[in-house]
């Protein structure tokens, strides 16, 4: 565990398994299944996380905007259910644009500690940097890590609660024993990219950490006609298209490989039976290709696929079923105008 420390900022990078092996091992068993896959966990590099951030400025991905204006209306709501200092952690942070509000709203009548985790250290830095600029009583503890591993660390963090050793835990609080209510933060449908029961199971060990006092607030994408999912996943610009090829511009980079990025099509279709939209890398013919740090050669046939991403969408029913499943309770959620998207506040049942 590396640490970096300034005033009012700390940042955390959490390295217990290398990365390097991991993707390297993932890369491996996803193009030799039957069915080849990779991860989406592993589009944010440098590069993949500036193409996420463009693409939630596109015109057909209403996600991020849905989100803004669910926001912008009810911060103050969201902010008035804490009287004293808050810590507010976020699972997935990117650029935080959308927790600004949320701060803002937040900082006008209590201290707030941030606590972003983000697989992109630089991405955590430069967000970091922002906010510290705009907001000038904010403290923040970036923790560079994935879900799982900055979900670990909020286990420690409710150990700690009980009367552990506080000071050792990157989480740990600072002011002492005295522990301010939690929001964690889950936006940007992040949850849609985990299936139904992965969402309910990580939602049940959140709970299994949080107190009564505690909050979490979930943004959700529901459900919808399949030509506005199909076109937000697939965008006339080709961002989101870049952002698939960007998987395999990576393992070019990290793992010696040779793909031809020009010879994988984007296609993004809605199964709507399973309610996700499912992204694939498409072979347009013919090819092997190489991957020397792994000393691996995969043929491709023509037309044949590498399953890259999905991303669930809810119905109402169906929030409310992996919040049960997860023993949370739904204490109250916002819409956007149109109906597209949904913020939840759970708490502990
Ligand atoms: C990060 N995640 C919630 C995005 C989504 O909508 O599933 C990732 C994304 N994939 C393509 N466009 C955006």
């Amino acid at each position: 565990m590396a640490s970096v420390s300034m005033p009012r900022f700390r940042l955390i990078e959490l390295t217990e398994v290398d990365p390097f092996a991991e993707f390297a091992k993932d890369v491996a068993a996803g193009l030799t299944a039957e069915l080849k896959h990779l991860s989406c966990r592993y589009f944010y590099d440098r590069e993949g996380s500036r193409l996420f951030e463009a693409i939630c400025e596109l015109p057909e991905y209403y996600l991020t905007r849905a989100e803004t204006e669910i926001l912008k209306r009810h911060a103050h709501e969201i902010a008035s259910l804490f009287t004293g200092d808050v810590t507010v952690i976020e699972l997935g942070s990117g650029n935080a644009a959308k927790t600004r509000l949320l701060l803002d709203a937040l900082l006008s009548s209590r201290g707030v500690r941030y606590v972003p985790i983000d697989i992109c250290r630089p991405v955590l830095e430069e967000s970091a940097a922002d906010l510290l600029e705009r907001f000038p009583t904010l403290e923040i503890v970036a923790v560079a890590a994935e879900y799982h591993e900055g979900l670990r660390h909020l286990l420690l963090r409710s150990r700690d609660r009980e009367g552990a050793s506080a000071s050792e835990t990157p989480l740990a609080d600072a002011r002492g024993s005295e522990c301010p209510p939690r929001l964690i933060l889950w936006l940007g449908s992040n949850i849609g990219n985990f299936t139904r029961e992965e969402a309910a199971m990580f939602l049940r060990r959140i709970r299994g950490t949080i107190t009564s006092a505690d909050r979490m607030l979930v943004g959700v994408d529901l459900r919808k006609d399949r030509a506005i999912l199909e076109s937000a996943y697939d965008d006339a610009a080709g961002v989101t298209a870049a952002f698939n090829r960007n998987l395999l511009a990576r393992i070019n980079q990290e793992l010696n490989g040779n793909f031809d990025l020009s010879a994988f099509q984007h296609r993004a279709i809605y199964n709507q039976e399973l309610g996700r939209i499912e992204m694939y890398l498409v072979s347009t013919r013919v090819q092997s290709v190489t991957i020397e740090r792994i000393g691996l050669t995969v043929k491709f046939a023509a037309g044949e696929t590498i399953h890259t991403e999905n991303s669930y969408k809810y119905s109402l029913a169906e929030i409310n079923a992996v919040a049960t499943a997860a023993g949370l309770q739904d204490q109250c959620c916002w819409q956007d105008a149109a109906g597209r998207f949904t913020l939840h506040l759970f708490a502990s049942g």
